[in-house]
């Protein structure tokens, strides 16, 4: 039971009642937008890693911001707790229930608003999916200007609500800069809305920059208005074995030099993670020549094939010559492109392949930012928990892979079952080492329930009491979200 040793659930809230459920009746006029038995609760109240589980008894899946209002002020004059869930693909155990929360589920908002052709403007409902947002920009020549693994699940409002960085924030920037507006509903049923800002308003305080990242804890995202870029006419994959870190960051810069604009991710992969990788897909490494420390993917996405073939061509050439790089291929088509891509994005499925996986998605000065994955390797080994091949240590291996242009790592400690000594053995060793680094101890996927506790190593106390303030300003009886965050 994950959460018994770490929090009580609050008497303040009430539970829910038969008066409640006729009432989420009238205001849904149609069953269909509530769930409320065990069999179909069980995806609602379970995270994507299997890791936390809730006892939500409700979801409910209005169709309009109109309803996600009537939801709001209601629950809020009764202290219903509430979650709001987009995808439930998060990683901090911030979608689902930690107790019997009602789940608001945006799944049923999934229109697409509006798209301007001229400007790239699209706006929609919050609970479009991620890949069918960008399949419709494809169709109009443009691109969303963020990507990530869980694009097949991740709603374009969840990946608002907690700032996902993603494949590309490289070359697209941080949803900060590319969210034009939002539509929120507050905790007392207000309806907020930037939904019709322009690319620039200097006119007072800009309140959608608190929601964006504010994890569900502020409002209920129900409408995005995001910036999006022309799709690039050509993108190029290399994939590249590499022998130290030390070297790794050689090639990134000598990436961000050569490859200038057209650069647009730079992922970096241990060999460990490559190993359990291969596992999983039940595939050949592309690289044939042997198994190497590191890897390297790089994409280039321009406007001229052969210019950015032949930019990325000499850059390779260049860094073999220079010893930077040990072998390496560049995607011939777009299948080969795909399939090199696979080998970075089916990470997180191989890391939980084996049973389950604590994963720290941390930000660290570049110099620094494997030695996390060495010092808790080490840490696990003096526990005498680790062996990657054999079945009779709970913990197969501490990978590193991630955003290096971001300096982000994801350190993903796969084991074979959850356990109170392997988490003990990690935290808040783990939250140490990296505030003696400076670094942060969420870089994109959020504080969520995992991570409540730590926000201390990353900021003070005056920035948390900050935070606090606005939450107990907008949220004053705490019904959203309640138990996670700060
Ligand atoms: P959920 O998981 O449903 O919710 C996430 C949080 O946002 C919760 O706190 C929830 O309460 C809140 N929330 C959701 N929707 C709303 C809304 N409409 N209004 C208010 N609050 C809301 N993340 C990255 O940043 N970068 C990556 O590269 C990345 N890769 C991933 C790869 C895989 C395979 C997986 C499974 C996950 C990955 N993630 C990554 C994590 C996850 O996909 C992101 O955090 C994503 O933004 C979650 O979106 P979601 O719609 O699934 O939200
Ligand atoms: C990624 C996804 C989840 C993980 O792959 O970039 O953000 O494994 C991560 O940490
Ligand atoms: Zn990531």
């Amino acid at each position: 039971d994950t959460y018994s040793d770490k929090v009580q659930r609050d008497s303040k809230y009430k539970k829910l009642d038969e008066k409640d459920l006729l009432f989420f009746r009238d205001i849904l006029k149609d069953g269909n937008y509530m769930i409320s038995n065990e069999q179909d609760l069980e995806f609602y109240n379970e995270d994507w890693m299997r890791k936390y589980k809730g006892q939500s008894q409700l979801v409910l899946k209005p169709k309009t911001t109109e309803q996600v209002s009537e939801i709001m002020k209601y629950c809020n004059a009764q202290k219903l707790a509430v979650v709001p869930q987009g995808g439930n693909t998060g990683l901090v155990g911030g979608s689902i229930p930690v107790f019997d929360e009602i789940i608001l589920s945006l799944s049923n908002m999934n229109k697409i608003r509006s798209f301007d052709s001229v400007s790239g403007i699209l706006k929609c409902d919050a609970g479009v999916i991620l890949e069918n947002a960008d399949n419709f920009l494809a169709e109009n020549g443009y691109i969303f200007p963020l990507d990530l693994g869980a694009k097949g699940s991740c709603h374009v409002g969840g990946v608002c609500a907690t700032n996902a960085g993603g494949l590309r924030l490289l070359r697209y920037g941080s949803l900060h800069g590319t969210v034009l507006g939002l539509e929120a509903v507050l905790p007392d049923g207000t309806i907020y809305s930037s939904i019709d800002a322009l690319r620039k308003d200097n006119t007072g305080y800009d309140f959608k920059q608190l929601l964006i990242g504010s994890e569900g804890t502020l409002g209920v995202i129900t409408g995005v208005s995001i910036l999006c870029p022309s799709r690039p006419t050509s993108t190029n994959v290399a994939f590249l074995a590499v022998s130290s870190y030390e070297t790794v960051q050689k090639v990134f810069v000598g990436a961000r030099k050569e490859l200038s604009e057209i650069l647009s991710a730079f992922e970096f992969m241990d060999g460990k993670s490559q190993l359990l990788t291969g596992r999983y897909l039940k595939a050949d490494h592309p690289i044939e020549s042997g198994d190497y420390p590191f890897y390297v993917l790089i994409e280039t996405s321009g406007s001229n094939r052969d210019h950015d073939m032949e930019k990325l061509e000499t850059f390779l050439a260049n860094a073999m010559e220079e010893g930077l790089v040990d072998d390496g291929i560049i995607a011939q088509d777009e299948a080969q492109s795909q399939s090199l891509w696979s080998w970075r994005e089916s990470i997180p499925e191989a890391s939980a392949h084996d049973g389950g996986v604590y994963k720290y998605d941390v930000s660290i000065p570049l110099k620094d930012l494997y030695g996390l994955v060495e010092a808790a390797e080490t840490k696990l080994n003096e526990a005498n928990l680790v062996d990657i091949d054999s079945n009779d240590k709970p913990v197969v291996g501490a990978i590193g892979y991630g955003h290096l242009g971001d300096g982000n790592l994801h350190l993903n400690v796969c084991v074979r079952e959850y356990n109170k000594n392997i988490e003990k053995t990690l935290e808040p060793f783990v939250y140490e080492w990296i505030q003696e680094k400076q670094g942060s101890i969420s870089a994109e996927h959020g504080l969520g329930f995992q991570k409540k506790n730590y926000i201390g190593y990353s900021k003070s106390d005056v920035e948390i009491k900050l935070i606090k303030d606005i939450k107990n300003h907008y949220d004053p009886n705490g019904i959203l979200n309640p138990y996670k965050y700060v």
